[in-house]
Parts: C-alpha cells; sequence; structure tokens
C-alpha cells in the first residue's frame, strides 16, 4: 500500500513546497520535564496531496527530534528546533511557497514567529500560507501579524494543490475556494468556504517517509517505562474527519463544521497493515474526534482487524462518543486490540451536562464503565470544571463521579474559552474578561461564580482527592491482566503511580497523560 510520489506529473516542473511544525512555547507551569509530541499527520496528508500533484515537498518538524531541544527564557520555555536549524534547512531546500501549521491559539505566537524568520530569511515575497484550528478561526488576528500572504480555511489538501497550481502558472489565486489572501492595503479577499472531501478514500496515504518516524520510535525505545503505549513502536492515524456534535467548549465546527466523513473500513484497515508491515508498527492511537459517529463502520473495522489477524494494540486516543458505545461493540473492539478507552465525561453534574449539550446520561456512562472494566480494558475520564455559571456543588458532582465510576484514570481540566467556540460567545455575553495570554491545562479564567486562581485550586484539589483514591485500591489493576503482557503493562502502571506519588503529582499528571511523558 506504500505510495510512490514520481515528482512532476508533466504538468511543469512543479514547486518545492516547505511545510513547517513549528517548535511549541509553554509557560513553566506548563512545562514538564522531557515532553514528546506525535507526528503532525495534517502536514503529512498536506504533502501528500501537493506530491501526488508533482511538487516537490519537505517538512521541517521541529517536535519531530530527540531529544528534543529546549530553552528557558523569562517564564517561558521554547520546546523544539532551534531557529537557525529551521532556517539552514529551509535555505538548503530554497522553496517557492512556505505553508506553516497553526493549530493551536496558545501556540499562534509560535506559528508567526516561524513566519518572521521565514521571510527575514528568504525575503519578504517569499509566499507564505498558514492552515489549521487557529487559522482558520481567526484569520484576520493572524493577518495583522503581516508577514502570512494566505490561510487556508479548514480542510487543507484541495486549497493547498490549487494555490501551489496557481502559482506554479502565475494565475490569479483569488478564485479558489477555501483561500484567504492579504492584499497590499491591508484588506482580507477570498473565498472563505469549501466544500469538504467527500471521499477520504481517494486522498493520497500521509507522508510518513518525510517525518522523522524513526526519531519519533527512538523515542518510545529510550523512554519504554512510559505508560501512554502498551506496545512499541507505536504511531497515529485518522480515520475520520469531523463530529456531527455541538459541545459548547469545542473548537472543531471551526475547521471542520459539523460534517463527519469517514473514510470506509477497508481503507482504514489497509493503513493499519501498511504501518505494521512497513513501519514495524505494534500500537496505533487513533487520533479521530469520533471514530465511533458510525456504530456499523467502527464495527467493520474491529471485524476486518480480527479477520485478517493483524497482531497491534490501539486506542481511540482523542477520546470517543459515549452514547454510541455498547456492551457488543466495546467487546469487539477488546477482541480487535483496543485496550483502552478515553471517555469525555466532562461533568458529573446533569444540569452542567445540558449546558455543555453532550448527549449521554450519566447511568449509561456507568454502564459503559463498568462493561469496559469488566472486559479488561483501561478507563480514562476528562472532565472540564469552571464553566462560567457552574457552582462548587456541581463542579464537586464531578470530583464524585470521576471517584465513584470506576474509572482507571481521571484527567480534570479548566474551561478554557477558545475563539470561535460558543463558550468563548457566553464569556463575551457575560462580559467576563479573557486574558490574551493562554496556557495549554491550567486555569486562568474567570468564571461567574469563581475567580480563575479557585476553578485552578479546585482542579487541582480534585487530581489529589482521584488520584488518593486510586492509591487506596491498586488491586483493581489485576482485573485488567488477561495475558502476561497486560501483567508487564500493570507493572508498569505501578511503578508510574509510584513515580508519581513521590513527587508533586497533581498537575502534572494532566501534561504526562497529553505529552506521553509518563
Ligand atoms: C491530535 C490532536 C492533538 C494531539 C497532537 C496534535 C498533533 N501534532 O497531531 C495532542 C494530544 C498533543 C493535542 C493537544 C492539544 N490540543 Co489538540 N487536537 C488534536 C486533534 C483531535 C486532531 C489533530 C489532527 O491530527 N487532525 C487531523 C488532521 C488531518 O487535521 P489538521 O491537523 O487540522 O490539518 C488539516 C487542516 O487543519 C489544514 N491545515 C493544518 N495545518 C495546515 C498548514 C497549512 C500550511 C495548510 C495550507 C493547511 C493546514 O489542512 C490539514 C489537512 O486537511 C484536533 C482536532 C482536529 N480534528 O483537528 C485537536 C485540536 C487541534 N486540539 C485542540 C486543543 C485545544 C488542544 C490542547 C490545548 C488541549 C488542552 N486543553 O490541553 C492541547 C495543546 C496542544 C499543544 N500543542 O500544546 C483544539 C484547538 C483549538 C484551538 N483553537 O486552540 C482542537 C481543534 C480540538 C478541539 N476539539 O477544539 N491535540
Ligand atoms: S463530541 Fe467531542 S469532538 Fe464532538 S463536538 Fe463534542 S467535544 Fe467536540
Amino acid at each position: 500500500m506504500r505510495q510512490d510520489y514520481p515528482g512532476p506529473d508533466g504538468r511543469g516542473p512543479g514547486l518545492r513546497v516547505l511545510l513547517i511544525n513549528p517548535a511549541l512555547s509553554v509557560s513553566e507551569k506548563d512545562f514538564w520535564g522531557d515532553m514528546a509530541y506525535p507526528p503532525p499527520l495534517g502536514l503529512a496528508y498536506l504533502a501528500g496531496a501537493v506530491s501526488r500533484a508533482g511538487h516537490e515537498v519537505e517538512i521541517i518538524d521541529c517536535l519531530g527530534l530527540y531529544p528534543i531541544p529546549v530553552e528557558h527564557n523569562e517564564g517561558r520555555v521554547r520546546i523544539g528546533m532551534r531557529a537557525d536549524d529551521i532556517l539552514a534547512r529551509a535555505s538548503e531546500f530554497k522553496p517557492d511557497i512556505t505553508g506553516i501549521a497553526c493549530g493551536y491559539t496558545a501556540h499562534a505566537p509560535d506559528s508567526i514567529g516561524v513566519a518572521v524568520k521565514i521571510k527575514e530569511c528568504l525575503g519578504s515575497g517569499h509566499p507564505v500560507i498558514m492552515g489549521g484550528a487557529h487559522a482558520t478561526t481567526c484569520p484576520e488576528d493572524v493577518f495583522s501579524s503581516g508577514v502570512v500572504d494566505y490561510i487556508a480555511m479548514g480542510e487543507g489538501e484541495g486549497i493547498l494543490t490549487d494555490l501551489c497550481g496557481s502559482l506554479e502558472r502565475g494565475e490569479p489565486t483569488g478564485p479558489i475556494e477555501g483561500l484567504l489572501a492579504m492584499s497590499p492595503d491591508g484588506t482580507v479577499t477570498g473565498i472563505r468556504q469549501r466544500a469538504r472531501i467527500q471521499d477520504l478514500d481517494s486522498l493520497a496515504l500521509p507522508r510518513r517517509d518525510l517525518l522523522p518516524m524513526d526519531v519519533y520510535f527512538k523515542y518510545q525505545t529510550l523512554r519504554k517505562d512510559r505508560i501512554n503505549f502498551m506496545r512499541r513502536p507505536q504511531t497515529t492515524m485518522i480515520t475520520s474527519r469531523g463530529c456531527p456534535e455541538k459541545c459548547v467548549f469545542c473548537a472543531l465546527r471551526c475547521t471542520w463544521g459539523r460534517k463527519w466523513v469517514p473514510r470506509s473500513a477497508e481503507s482504514v484497515v489497509d493503513e493499519v497493515q501498511m504501518l505494521v508491515d512497513d513501519y514495524g508498527v505494534r500500537e496505533i492511537h487513533f487520533m479521530d474526534d469520533s471514530i465511533s459517529v458510525h456504530r456499523e463502520r467502527l464495527k467493520k473495522i474491529c471485524e476486518l482487524i480480527i479477520e485478517r489477524k493483524i497482531d497491534f494494540r490501539w486506542q481511540p486516543a482523542s477520546g470517543i462518543a459515549i452514547w454510541t458505545l455498547d456492551a457488543e461493540l466495546l467487546k469487539l473492539m477488546k477482541k480487535s486490540g483496543c485496550y483502552r478507552l478515553t471517555l469525555g465525561v466532562e461533568s458529573g453534574n446533569a444540569e452542567t451536562l445540558a449546558f455543555i449539550r453532550k448527549r449521554y446520561t450519566h447511568e449509561h456512562a456507568l454502564e459503559i464503565i463498568k462493561e469496559a472494566n469488566r472486559l479488561g480494558m483501561w478507563t480514562i475520564g476528562t472532565f472540564i470544571l469552571g464553566f462560567p455559571y457552574e457552582t462548587r456543588e456541581q463542579m464537586e458532582d464531578s470530583v464524585r463521579f470521576s471517584i465513584d465510576s470506576g474509572l482507571d484514570f481521571a484527567f480534570f481540566y479548566c474551561a478554557a474559552p477558545f475563539p470561535g467556540t460558543d463558550l468563548f460567545d457566553i464569556y463575551v455575553k457575560e462580559g467576563i474578561e479573557v486574558p490574551p495570554e493562554t496556557t495549554v491545562a491550567f486555569g486562568l479564567v474567570d468564571s461567574l461564580t469563581m475567580e480563575a486562581c479557585e476553578i485552578e485550586a479546585a482542579r487541582e484539589d480534585a487530581t489529589a482527592r482521584f488520584m488518593r483514591n486510586i492509591s487506596h485500591r491498586p488491586w483493581k489493576m489485576l482485573g485488567k491482566i488477561r495475558s502476561l503482557e497486560d501483567a508487564g503493562y500493570v507493572l508498569k502502571v505501578a511503578s508510574y503511580g509510584l513515580k508519581l506519588a513521590r513527587t508533586r503529582t497533581e498537575d502534572k499528571s494532566i501534561s504526562a497523560y497529553l505529552y506521553g511523558d509518563d
């Protein structure tokens, strides 16, 4: 299934396209030692699309390094490839156009910082395009930096391919759907909307050959004590795009709208097989927003994996919709290699759940957690504290739910209003100030009932109480053991628990989970 990219397809020499996954800056508080990130699949997909159209592509993955360079400066920590190294590689490649990922509001200044350097190095006339969730949501802000020429609104494959084609042919870029441009007079022009790609199977596979996969795998070997994976090498995959739900805090619709578009089960399992055969991968994390929207498709994916006897472990790492799960599907998932469920519980209080617009009931969640635990799967719940109208009592319901539900792990976040979300509009409507600085995991925003520091204290307290509680029932982990491999993983989790108990665990468990430094 590995694809060849023969280069120019007879339509001309093709452009040289550079794609950059920027280094990230976080506050000292958000920084947790030796952080690790998954490969930038979005850029690898873009690389697949433009290569197929005959252009030459290089990806500079500033986070795919081991050891990853870290610079501490005035309360901030910059993680990733040094600016000089980025520029050296860019100068050597001599791109005709540079694309930079701008997916996170918290890291938009990092993306813009790279654009500044690229313009300094390659000249102010060198075209720079950005895309990703933040660029799509706040294009005017991004353009106001003065160093970005184009923004791809949403799904980028078609937009970037069209742009490269137009630039190559010297044609105007105005008619390209989904592409915004900055005019010399400072106005933003272009067509904001572009129809979503309906047939994801027709896309070129992500070009992992342009990513430092060996570095990602080496990191896993050197840090084999991490609990983020049971087997290694481990990597990520996407089987669908978007989510039809309307959760108040979720920025997803800004990039993808409300339409969920799946790949076929066959195409998904073909890619799994390719990763296992060609890369030696033994565990895959599916990063879909909602892998189970279509229950029958997920069932078929599991059945095909079982039928083809593909021996690997997997998990829906970004979370899975509780309301689509039942005992039959869980059993099939487990049989096909799924060993861990991350459930977006978000709140243990029914009113808050209605505010968030999550459409599952606590009764159903309890059944799913019980059944998954019974099957020997690890169960993780994510919770958000500090919504604008939430009271202390309602937050307490979430802590109680996390402890009483039988979850193996619970991660508590503070509510964060990302631009473009309904939650952001509520803060604005209520006159709550949203500070300009952003953070990855910790509380910064007041609610109508509590100050940000109180919400943060409640989050730390919730984490500490949950951790204390699970440390009192370590034998629960024995219920996960079905094989020697399971027993080894239980030992790994237990020693991680002991390590956490010796350090200040409260905050760091979140970072550890997110960034895999666990
Ligand atoms: C996987 C994931 C992660 C992973 C790793 C990301 C990675 N490197 O793969 C981890 C777990 C680390 C992560 C962490 C966080 N994440 Co996250 N994450 C995602 C998720 C679920 C999938 C990303 C993905 O692979 N998508 C699939 C690919 C195909 O899409 P894509 O990357 O967006 O790329 C496409 C387009 O956006 C566009 N595009 C992207 N870049 C570019 C560049 C150019 C030049 C062009 C032309 C086009 C383009 O074209 C691509 C192909 O179509 C997204 C949701 C989503 N579906 O996008 C959230 C999402 C991006 N994350 C989000 C958030 C909030 C976070 C956290 C802050 C969570 C938290 N509270 O701590 C952290 C912070 C991350 C950090 N860097 O510090 C938000 C971002 C909102 C915002 N405005 O900031 C999203 C949108 C989720 C949401 N529901 O709101 N995340
Ligand atoms: S179910 Fe998940 S991905 Fe879908 S809208 Fe809600 S939070 Fe976003």
